[in-house]
């Protein structure tokens, strides 16, 4: 059985590595200097030029790319090819301006399938696996990117997209699929419903799962192993960087395992932007290397987590990522979805015409997470009639699926009932306990 998709980098030896970065490093400054004059005019705003770029060790010059930038960017601005190049964009779900778009030409989507495609092979999968996909197709990296690398492999590809689950277990039986890609929390509800229909992990043939997209914990990990009889991989990336795939795990299991001939990883202090030293946990910052159509420099993905370069077991010499331990924004992850409080915010604002008081709470029962938004009515909203109340919950539940893709239960709460506070508002309640800290 094949052990790695890319030996050849996958175990390259470290001085080997650093002179493959500098390398491509130069190359992809030169192309976004080139090509992307809102990066331009930011370096030219820090003094530096792509002379000053001749090898990783000077990658601490470059200024940082933001979130922000990209939304200001939105929709073309950082695209450092022409249009017609292109072949493809993903993006992550919100309203226009919060959107993230990423492009991609046709060998952006090849290297992408390779990323994944290391992970399918670290996984144990070769050609003679049924790799069932469930991750969400359409604009979201999730399935796309896990059907390529599925492709790539060889394997007989499921392209099964989420939902429907009763019918992914009749296809999991009906085709015998050996791997499951997902995001965890639906892996445990497959786990779930496999029990509620009355099978055992043997009635079914999976050996593994590749799961991401979501922070998860090991204890969930144990859980679906247990539920499903399988080994569980985790998974990481995120649309910026094309999607998953920036990093992934082996048989150690214990941490991701990153693309470092393709993504250069650096971490930071979130406060002042300072580079920390190997082993300190902090902002995970990623360097694109080959990225064509959508090349970022120095982006800040506000993931929170450490760097470890040991030997690992697998024989890969890939740095290491741990799974993420946090954010150092107020991003969300619910149901796989990525939401950010402002994005409710707006949608209150638009219905309600005025900035409400309102907290949004979100918690796990069972393997399912459970998403309220309570907002508080104006004194005479609740002289109302109750019709018209009503009409107001639909309205605002209507939108807020329209714009984050998922449906939150919204309860509108008595005047003055959410709790004031003198500080920050507390807006976010999150009962879950999702990260490993
Ligand atoms: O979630 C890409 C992806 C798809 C990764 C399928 C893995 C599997 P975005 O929707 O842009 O892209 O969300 C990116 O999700 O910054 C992390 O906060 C979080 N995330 C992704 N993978 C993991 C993981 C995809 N394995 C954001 N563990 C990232 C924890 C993860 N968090």
């Amino acid at each position: 059985m094949a052990k790695y998709w890319n030996e050849k980098v996958e175990c390259m030896s470290r001085e080997d590595m650093i002179e493959l970065q500098n390398e491509k490093l130069v190359k992809q400054v030169r192309h976004v200097w080139d090509n992307v004059p809102y990066y331009k005019k930011l370096m030219e705003e820090k003094g530096v030029t792509p002379d000053d770029i001749k090898s990783i060790d000077d990658l601490h010059k470059l200024p940082f790319l933001k979130k922000d930038d990209l939304r200001e960017c939105y929709p073309y601005g950082l695209l450092a090819v022409p249009l017609k190049d292109c072949v493809r964009i993903q993006s992550t779900s919100g309203t226009t301006g919060k959107r993230v778009v990423a492009f991609y030409t046709q060998n952006d989507v090849d290297l992408w399938d390779d990323c994944c495609a290391r992970a399918i092979t670290a996984a144990g999968g070769t050609n003679e696996d049924v790799c069932q996909v469930a991750y969400g197709y359409g604009l979201f990296t999730g399935g796309p990117g896990l059907n390529g690398g599925s492709h790539k492999v060889g394997c007989l590809t499921l392209p099964m997209s989420s939902g429907n689950t009763e019918r992914q277990i009749q296809f999991m039986r009906d085709l015998n699929a050996t791997i499951l890609c997902c995001t965890p929390s639906y892996a445990a509800y497959i786990g779930e419903t496999l029990r509620d229909m009355g099978y055992t992990p043997d009635d079914i043939s999976l050996k593994a799962g590749i799961f991401g997209a979501e922070p998860w914990t090991e204890e969930m990990r144990h859980e679906i192993e247990k539920s499903l009889g399988i080994k569980a991989y985790d998974i990481y990336g995120l649309t910026e960087t094309s999607g998953p795939g920036v990093s992934f795990e082996c048989s150690e299991q214990t941490g991701m395992h990153i693309n470092e001939d393709h993504f250069i990883a650096e971490i930071i202090d979130p406060d002042t932007g300072e580079v920390l030293p190997e082993g300190s946990k902090g902002e995970l910052v990623f360097t694109s290397l080959d990225k064509e159509a959508f090349p970022l420099l120095r982006y800040r993905t506000r993931d929170i987590c450490v760097l470890t370069r040991g030997r690992c077991s697998c024989g890969r010499t890939l740095v290491k990522m741990t799974k993420p331990m946090g954010r150092s924004d107020d991003m969300l992850i619910i149901k796989g979805v990525n939401v950010f409080p402002s994005q409710i915010e707006t949608v209150l604002l638009k219905d309600f015409g005025a900035t409400p008081n309102y907290q949004i709470v979100v918690d796990r029962v069972g393997t399912t997470d459970t998403f309220e938004i309570k907002v508080e009515l104006s004194d005479n909203m609740v002289s109302d009639t109750i019709k018209s109340v009503e009409a107001l919950e639909k309205k605002l539940s209507a939108d807020i699926q329209q714009i984050l893709g998922i449906r939150a239960k919204i309860t509108l709460c008595e005047p003055k009932s959410i709790p004031r506070s003198e500080g920050k508002a507390v807006r976010v309640i999150d009962k879950r306990k999702v990260y490993n800290v």
